[in-house]
């Protein structure tokens, strides 16, 4: 039904809308990479408003990928399973009976909930892990970490197969290896980089819950360069689980992605106000 009545403000709504103009000419057409961590799909209106985010994006001419996380329902059911878990250096060590829970929760659970999601909110979306099409070949990243794969070879054919029927990839971080019948556990982030690397994205959105890099005064830097970056990591500013993400960061940019942002998740629309508005959200790495 029209409302003529402004019960709340449709101009300024309009207005909004208007304004976004200019951003949605220089996005159509663009791949943008979005990883989407355990941590910010805790709640259901979360991930509603992630999948509405993305929905939108592939509704306005960008072709999105999603790349998830799921860290914490891992955790869950390694629990439930009475199977002890840990991390080095931010990666779990994975052993046989781990990957196969790994690859069950990430391809299964939390792949298919992430698609389901996008579906609700009107999207076309289809999930798929590393294994698929062989889109992500590792070798073991470090023997210390056990079935943690490095990415050493991308064949992401499958996913412009994919933007150009208007359906949005939802790839698990689960990937094949070098030699027959193997599994590989790789890093959201490090997942998220090597397929924004290979295809040349102009955006790899990487959603955390942190509000972005930080200076030594504690304030959120917007924009740095690869250099500025190396320097605040020698100088001990950039730590702890910031480096994953700036490591990943810097070689996706080495490998020609345009830009790469570290978004903080935890605010509304986060992808939308990073791409459609002067304003942005967390901290853009570019050259
Ligand atoms: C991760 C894969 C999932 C992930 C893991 O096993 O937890 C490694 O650590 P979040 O939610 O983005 O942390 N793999 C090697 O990255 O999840």
């Amino acid at each position: 039904m029209r409302k003529q009545k402004m019960d709340r403000d449709w101009i300024a709504t309009a207005r909004t809308l208007s304004e976004a103009l200019p951003y949605l000419q220089r996005y159509t057409g663009a791949i943008v990479v979005v990883k989407f961590g355990g941590n910010a799909m805790g709640d259901e209106d979360a991930m509603a408003e992630f999948a509405r985010d993305i929905v939108l994006m592939r509704q306005v001419g960008v072709n999105p990928v999603v790349v998830h996380g799921g860290g914490p329902m891992i955790n869950d059911l390694l629990k439930r399973l009475g199977i002890q878990s840990e991390f080095v250096r931010g990666k779990r060590v994975t052993d046989k009976a781990t990957v196969e829970v790994v690859e069950m929760v990430l391809t299964g659970l939390v792949n298919k909930r992430i698609v389901q999601a996008i579906m609700d909110e009107g999207g076309r979306a289809v999930g798929l892990s590393g294994k698929d099409d062989d889109m992500m070949v590792c070798e073991p990243d470090d023997p210390e970490l056990g079935f943690v794969g490095k990415p050493v070879e991308m064949n992401v054919q499958v996913l412009r197969d994919l933007f150009k029927a208007g359906i949005i990839p939802v790839v698990a971080p689960v990937a094949t290896g070098m030699n027959a019948n193997e599994t590989f556990n790789v890093n959201g982030d490090t997942a998220a980089g090597a397929i924004a690397g290979a295809l040349k994205a102009d955006r790899l959105l990487l959603l955390t819950d942190v509000a972005g890099v930080k200076n030594a005064e504690g304030e959120v830097v917007t924009e740095l360069t690869p250099e500025d970056v190396r320097q605040m990591t020698a100088d001990g500013v950039i730590a702890g689980g910031m480096i994953p993400k700036t490591e990943t960061a810097l070689k996706a940019i080495e490998q020609g992605v345009r830009a790469v942002v570290i978004v903080d998740g935890r605010v509304p629309n986060a992808c939308l106000l990073e791409l459609f508005t002067e304003h942005g959200s967390g901290s853009m790495i570019r050259s």
